[in-house]
């Protein structure tokens, strides 16, 4: 892990300062969007490829910094190559989308897990090398629930019903594949973390699917898991954890998950959720991703509105969800001046 940068605007923000400077960055801030992407993605072939070539992942986590300069990078990678490095095959349709093998249950292969995920490791690496000491390299992985609903539904999908069945039966298959993504999802991290990332998001984007019932055990539980064994190594170490669609669980979910921030979907008020927070962690979020690809004096508007709901707790401007891809790069760059030039 590369020593404390006090100096970095995000995680001053992430371990609870009100900076006056607001940091931003955006979720899906590398990728479509971006006709620097294209090229490379193109150069690349696939998709897996891309990600797993370290100087390429590295190249494409920077490009939006380069035009944008935001407050922090994303490392490029997917949460699906998580899946992969567990043995079940993953390749991308061009136009589709991801597909996975048929879900065997299988044990974790150590070994063959670290040397799958190993030129993910070399792109935090690289990245961390060339980017500047006041920016922060954000790490990532997807939350348990969310890899689970991709690997037992084997591709995208609105209702991923394999996870769901499974989850209000309670079929301890599902537990059981939990408890093994969060020892995978740990470990991985954790890898992050050695080799430089300065603050990792937790991405539970399927978290809204979850039967209510079983919420607490599917998400919440495992999230304070992965971040207690994140904090036996590196105590306090900065997670933002994004339950995507979970706000009737916000409150628990802050309590009981150990989270520096969370991040809020466009469906929430942010104003509530910072309320509900109590200036204990940081929350960040939640502009609609439709406004940004709208542009327009609606987009300046809704930039202002979200700096305003944010008040006085520690914040990190973001999308509610990720960049969507047929986004004019301008839009992007009028949001970076925009709450580069706030203050409060
Ligand atoms: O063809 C291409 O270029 C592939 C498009 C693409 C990109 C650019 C995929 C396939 N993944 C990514 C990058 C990616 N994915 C990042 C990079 C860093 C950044 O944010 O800039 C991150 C953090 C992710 C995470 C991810 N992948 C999530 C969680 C965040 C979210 O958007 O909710 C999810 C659900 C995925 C699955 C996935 N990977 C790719 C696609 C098209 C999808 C969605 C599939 C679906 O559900 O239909």
């Amino acid at each position: 892990m590369s020593d404390p940068l006090p100096d970095q605007l995000l995680l001053r923000a992430l371990s609870g300062e009100r900076t006056k400077q607001i940091p931003f960055w955006l979720m899906r801030q590398a990728g479509r969007y971006l006709p620097e992407y294209r090229a490379l993605r193109e150069k690349a072939g696939s998709f897996l490829n891309l990600c797993f070539t370290p100087e390429w992942a590295a190249e494409v986590t920077l490009q939006p910094i380069r035009r944008f300069d935001m407050d922090a990078a994303i490392l490029f990678s997917d949460i699906l190559v998580v899946p992969h490095a567990l043995g079940q095959d993953l390749s991308f349709i061009e136009g589709e989308g991801p597909r996975l093998a048929a879900f065997e249950e299988k044990d974790i292969d150590p070994e063959f897990f670290d040397a799958t995920l190993a030129p993910v490791q070399e792109t935090v690496r690289r990245v961390r090398t060339e980017l500047s000491t006041r920016k922060a390299l954000i790490g990532f992985a997807g939350a348990p629930w969310t890899v689970a609903c991709y690997m037992l539904e084997g591709r995208g999908d609105l209702a991923f019903s394999a996870a769901c069945n499974l989850a209000s039966r309670g079929d301890p298959l599902l537990d059981r594949l939990i408890d093994r993504l969060v020892i995978a999802t740990s470990r991985y991290l954790l890898a992050q973390i050695k080799n430089g990332v300065d603050a990792v998001q937790l991405f539970d984007s399927w978290a809204g699917l979850a039967p209510t019932a079983h919420f607490h055990h599917l998400i919440i539980t495992p999230a304070r898991q992965i971040i207690d064994n994140i904090h036996k190594e590196y105590p306090n170490f900065p997670v933002i954890g994004f339950p995507r669609e979970g706000s009737a669980f916000y409150e628990e979910y802050v309590r009981e998950t150990g989270i520096s921030c969370l991040g809020v979907d466009q469906l929430s008020s942010l104003k509530e959720t910072a309320r509900l927070c109590g200036g204990k962690i940081a929350v960040q979020g939640n502009l609609d991703p439709q406004i940004l690809l709208r542009g327009g004096d609606e987009l300046l508007r809704g930039i202002n509105a979200t700096l305003k709901a944010a008040g006085d707790a520690p914040f990190v401007f973001n999308l509610g969800h990720g960049v969507i891809k047929e986004t004019p790069p301008e839009h992007v760059a009028i949001l970076a001046r925009a709450v580069k030039e706030y203050r409060r």
